[in-house]
């Protein structure tokens, strides 16, 4: 594969990017998170044992790469380090030692949670179905130029004086708009000195380092979180998240040239599915739906939340494979697909006035008023479970995959038939 890859989701999240990260990462010297938070969820299967990542870069287990976390990233220092804890005690080498911070990352603190969750409650039935972890006010800081960002640690009077601006606004809000408690400048501050020693040394020039590595001719691996149809720009708004989830922001959220990034990898996983709240158009609410989310043990991996399931969306993809430049795609969880009689393959969509389209439209309004056009296709009996080679797939699997790639106008590049490394199929 070509030099630096950024992997993406091209879906809306939870496509398996954290496995084929781990996978791709051991030839690289360097993993980079460039958007998100710990939102994500990132499972890696290694010999059969299962970590999830959330906010540390899916390439650490791999000991002799470093990890980066961008300034695109909205860092929660005590997630961090309670991930940092949870490596060293599985027995991770050296993981904080390998884990550098960029100092205009920006942090995301106790009120960020609580405005999150506030916010949810009062919106009740129009929830977002957020993760609640404070990510949205977190990126609202930012952009309102507010934000603690984790540079900021190495003076505690700075930040002192940010915290209280900032509490006052949360504060005023959370106590007259959403009726839930204030929180105190001193409790702040606490949580902020417990955490602040251990996440200084892990502060360094990310961007610097990362340019740097590549004039040396060293790979990189830039790992995208979420997914592209939950773009804060090209998602279904307002049900997306606040960061963008598309290629385009490694470079910023990285903080590296575009002309680095050389391949962009879209994960695909082989039906769709979607946690929170939002339009979905090739939703299933029958037997196949539940089937797909029992084989393919559908739960959030950070709220434990069951994720809606329904058929592969080929025209959402295309979407994806725009705004992206998905140079090769990977598809996932293909096993979970097995048995299924007849496999429908959204193509396209009937809108209200009769006229039809063949690519997702943007924002959730539009999105919620598009019906699927299917297209029929013969499944398989076998088992494609850890198979690991192409020609060893059933036939009908192959035409499924044919299929994807015609429809969606990108190749597909690897392949994916179970959790662990060692199941995964290089096409090209
Ligand atoms: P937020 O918390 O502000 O980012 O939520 C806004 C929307 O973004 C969705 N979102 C996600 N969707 C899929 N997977 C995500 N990560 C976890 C996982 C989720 C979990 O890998 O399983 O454990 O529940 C993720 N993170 C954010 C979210 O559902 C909202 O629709
Ligand atoms: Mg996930």
């Amino acid at each position: 594969m070509t030099k630096n890859v950024v992997v993406i989701g091209a879906q809306w999240g939870d496509e398996g990017k954290g496995k084929i990260v781990d996978w791709l990462a051991e030839q690289t010297t360097g993993v980079v998170r460039f958007q998100g938070g710990h939102n994500a969820g990132h499972t890696l299967v290694v010999n059969g044992k299962k970590t999830i990542l959330r906010l540390i870069p899916s390439g650490i287990l791999h000991e002799n790469l470093d990890c980066y976390i961008g300034s695109g990233v909205v860092v929660s220092p005590e997630a961090l380090l309670g991930e940092i804890d949870e490596l060293n005690a599985a027995g991770v080498k050296n993981v904080a030692g390998r884990l550098k911070i960029a100092p205009t990352a920006p942090l995301i603190l106790p009120y960020h949670i609580a405005l999150d969750q506030a916010r949810e409650k009062s919106r009740g039935a129009g929830k977002i179905g957020t993760t609640g972890r404070g990510i949205g006010p977190a990126y609202e800081d930012k952009v309102a130029r507010r934000s603690v960002r984790a540079g900021d640690l190495f003076n505690r009077d700075l930040v002192a004086e940010k915290v209280r601006n900032n509490l006052a606004l949360y504060n005023v809000q959370l106590e007259h708009l959403h009726g839930e408690p204030t929180l105190a400048f001193d409790d702040v501050m606490a949580k902020i000195d417990a955490f602040r020693e251990r996440i200084l040394p892990m502060i360094a020039d990310v961007s610097r380092t990362l340019y740097e590595k590549n004039q040396r001719g060293e790979r990189l691996l830039f790992e995208g979180a979420q997914g592209t149809l939950l773009d804060i720009d090209y998602g279904t708004y307002p049900f997306v998240t606040s960061s963008n989830c598309v290629a385009g922001a490694a470079a910023a959220g990285a903080g590296v040239p575009p002309h680095m990034l050389n391949y962009v990898l879209g994960i695909v996983k082989a039906y769709t599915t979607r946690v929170g709240s939002g339009p979905f158009p090739t939703e299933l609410f029958d037997e196949v739906g539940a089937g797909l989310a029992e084989r393919g043990h559908e739960f959030g991996s950070v709220t434990g939340r069951p994720r809606r399931c329904g058929w592969f969306d080929a025209a959402a993809l295309k979407r994806s494979i725009q705004v992206n430049g998905i140079t090769g795609m990977c598809i996932t969880k293909l096993d979970v697909m097995d048995g299924i009689e007849k496999i429908q393959i959204c193509v396209g969509y009937t809108l209200p006035d009769g006229s039809t389209t063949d690519i997702l439209p943007f924002g959730a309004d539009a999105v919620a008023n598009c019906t699927p056009i299917y297209e029929t296709l013969d499944g398989w009996t076998e088992s494609t479970f850890g198979v690991k080679s192409y020609d060893a797939l059933p036939s009908n699997a192959k035409k499924y995959l044919k299929r994807i790639e015609e429809v969606c106008g990108a190749p597909i590049a690897i392949v994916s038939t179970g959790p662990d490394r060692e199941e995964t199929i290089l096409i090209q």
